[in-house]
């Protein structure tokens, strides 16, 4: 396969800072060369531009902090992204995960200017459906997937123009922290949610075939992994860690079943922050989920 990479360096949409510093860290723990030792081409685009919040006005958007950088940073994503030739598999790679309202918008873009319909598969301990509305901390990390499906800002609800993401095409496994209002938006519009208690029930296994099936009409799938969705003693180095997270076995097997469908079709990595890390060990497990992602096989 052809695989680009893209780094989004992105802390803006965070509480913490650090987290822009995640592409240099997936790089160091040999991403493109593990890709590579599976048999694919694999390139690197380098970063898309992030203002430093040093350098920024934070209260320059209206009423979301960091609104405009944000905005920018994203409008560059789905730009780069869009433009990508239809074979390529883009891995992108953060940053907060602010960066997927332009990374999911650009997949669902390139080779179609209306937008594919696109297969969300959010892998997380939290759900990122908050608006600003019901946002308690107003970071936008934790909006992306309502944002996505046209609620809240409406200049970050229109990065892909008219397109939307449909509710009924997103599917979220190992949620186990949701906001009180939060809660009541992804039930209001029925997003498909597998928290951790399912996955303690149903496993891997049966969570994976109902995803697939729920997901069958979709022409498009993307992966959006956040390093938070594991256990805290597998990915430490990252801002929002909930206990009680995806075994390392767990969060494998999932990208090892997803890989064999051969249906899916671009991925993140978010919220891997070096600052928190011991050593580069959240970086390193990170690459190692993607590369099972990508074909790995145990033998
Ligand atoms: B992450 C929280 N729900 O909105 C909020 O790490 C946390 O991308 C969001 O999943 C976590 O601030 C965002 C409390
Ligand atoms: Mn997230
Ligand atoms: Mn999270
Ligand atoms: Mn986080």
């Amino acid at each position: 396969m052809n695989i680009n990479i893209l780094g989004i360096p992105m802390d803006l949409g965070a509480g913490r800072r650090g987290v822009d510093m995640g592409p240099s860290a997936l790089r160091n723990a040999r991403l493109a060369q593990r890709l590579g030792e599976l048999g694919h081409s694999v390139r690197d685009l380098g970063d898309v531009p992030v203002a430093l919040p040093e350098s920024v006005d934070k209260f320059s958007g209206s009423g979301l902090d960091f609104l405009s950088p944000i905005l920018d940073a994203s409008r560059a994503t789905v730009e780069r992204l869009r433009a990508l030739p239809a074979d390529i598999f883009p891995i992108t790679i953060g940053g907060d995960h602010s960066i997927a309202m332009g990374t999911v918008a650009g997949n669902a873009l390139r080779g179609n200017d209306r937008g594919h319909r696109m297969g969300l598969i959010w892998v997380d301990a939290h759900t990122d459906f908050n608006t600003p509305d019901s946002s308690p901390s107003g970071n936008i990390h934790g909006m992306p997937v309502a944002q996505l499906c046209g609620l809240g800002n409406p200049e970050l609800a229109s990065l892909a123009g008219d397109w939307r993401l449909r509710t009924e095409d997103i599917v979220m496994i190992g949620i186990r922290s949701v906001d009180a209002k939060e809660a009541a938006l992804v039930r209001e519009h029925g997003i498909r949610i597998y928290t951790m208690k399912d996955v303690d029930q149903l496993g891997i296994t049966r969570i994976f075939e109902e995803t697939t099936e729920y997901l069958s009409d979709v022409e498009r799938l993307h992966v959006s992994y956040d390093a938070d969705a594991l256990d805290p003693s597998v990915t430490p180095g990252t801002g929002t860690t909930v206990p009680g997270g995806l075994s390392y076995r767990e969060g494998h097997l999932l990208m090892e079943l997803l890989c064999e469908t051969g249906r899916v079709t671009s991925m993140d990595i978010v919220e891997v922050n070096p600052t928190l890390d011991t050593g580069n060990k959240t970086a390193e497990v990170m690459v190692e989920m993607s590369a099972s992602l990508m074909g790995l096989r145990i033998m």
